[in-house]
């Protein structure tokens, strides 16, 4: 169906599968991660863990005057007179990341073993946890992780985990199914560094441009609070606009191998973080630019 993605309408399918029928088989989980680039786990989590996390979140957020007055804090209804844009979220908001029941869940049993199963071996996560409280109009942009975050080992897995049901109209994570195939993109662009480059980080600003070019096809589904996506460093995503009234809560965090070399810009008490990449007085290279050196 089409839904809204950046700046127009795009044909996007809602049926990502789910690999809940593989889970005690690694190998399956490996091939399938492979050919798709993802693995959908439905109700990964207990779910009343995830809505305890919700509700510490939300009450942070209604402290800070984000809900609208009179409504139920479960709800999240975001305020629209907020006087702050909500596009870029509350990523890595120590104050909603430490929240021991948000911790409960990102670095809880069933995802710690899941990838310790899946890794055949112990895991571990980036101390850094990207949380996202995105409003009303906001988006993220088209992008492979890689560039952000590939310093240490590309066995590295990202996780997006819903804190709170996500429909269609709460603009949720959105995959180009195929993406992990482009090959010369991979080979360009997914050798890139952001902090080392200073590329602009994502990728095209036009969805369609991507799939004319390259081919495959934008997914995406709807989510239950105890679902989670797991998916590689090189399969391009973004997510669609929020068109709803609510914020949509979620977190994306990174697992690899414990006895793997690891991006030390994500690791530690207080990360480092972007260094270079946009910050003040950074000069970044257009899109354009990045695109015709790299020949995609
Ligand atoms: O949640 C979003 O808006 C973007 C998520 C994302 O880029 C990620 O999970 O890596
Ligand atoms: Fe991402």
């Amino acid at each position: 169906m089409k839904l809204p993605f950046l700046h127009q309408e795009v044909e996007v399918s809602t049926d990502l599968r789910d690999s809940n029928d593989i889970l005690d088989d690694p190998d399956a989980l490996k091939e399938r991660i492979a050919a798709d680039g993802y693995l959908l786990i439905r109700g990964l989590h207990d779910k009343a863990a995830v809505l305890t996390a919700r509700r510490q979140i939300l009450e942070k957020l209604a402290a800070k005057g984000m809900l609208a007055p009179g409504t139920a804090l479960m709800d999240g209804i975001f305020n629209s007179e907020y006087p702050e844009p909500t596009s870029t979220g509350s990523m890595g908001n120590k104050a909603l990341t430490q929240l021991p029941a948000f911790k409960a869940v990102v670095e809880g049993t069933p995802v710690m073993d899941f990838f310790k199963h899946f890794l055949g071996g112990e895991a571990r996560s980036f101390d850094f946890k990207w949380l996202r409280t995105a409003g009303p109009g906001s988006g993220s942009p088209i992008h492979y992780d890689i560039v952000f975050m590939g310093r240490g080992t590309q066995a590295l897995y990202s996780c997006w985990t819903p804190f709170g049901d996500v429909s269609l109209d709460m603009g949720p994570i959105v995959f180009c199914l195929g993406s992990n195939r482009f090959d010369k993109v991979r080979a360009t662009y997914g050798q890139s560094d952001v902090d080392r480059d200073m590329i602009e980080g994502h990728f095209s600003d036009d969805p369609l441009e991507i799939i004319d070019k390259f081919g495959g096809h934008w997914a995406t589904t709807t989510f239950s609070a105890g679902d989670v996506i797991i998916f590689s460093m090189f399969l391009m995503h973004a997510s669609l606009v929020n068109t709803s009234d609510k914020i949509r809560i979620t977190a994306d965090t990174r697992y690899q191998l414990a006895s793997e070399p690891i991006d030390e810009r994500w690791v530690g008490e207080k990360p480092k973080g972007h260094y270079a990449w946009k910050q003040q007085d950074a000069e970044i290279e257009s899109l354009e630019a990045s695109r015709q050196r790299w020949g995609v």
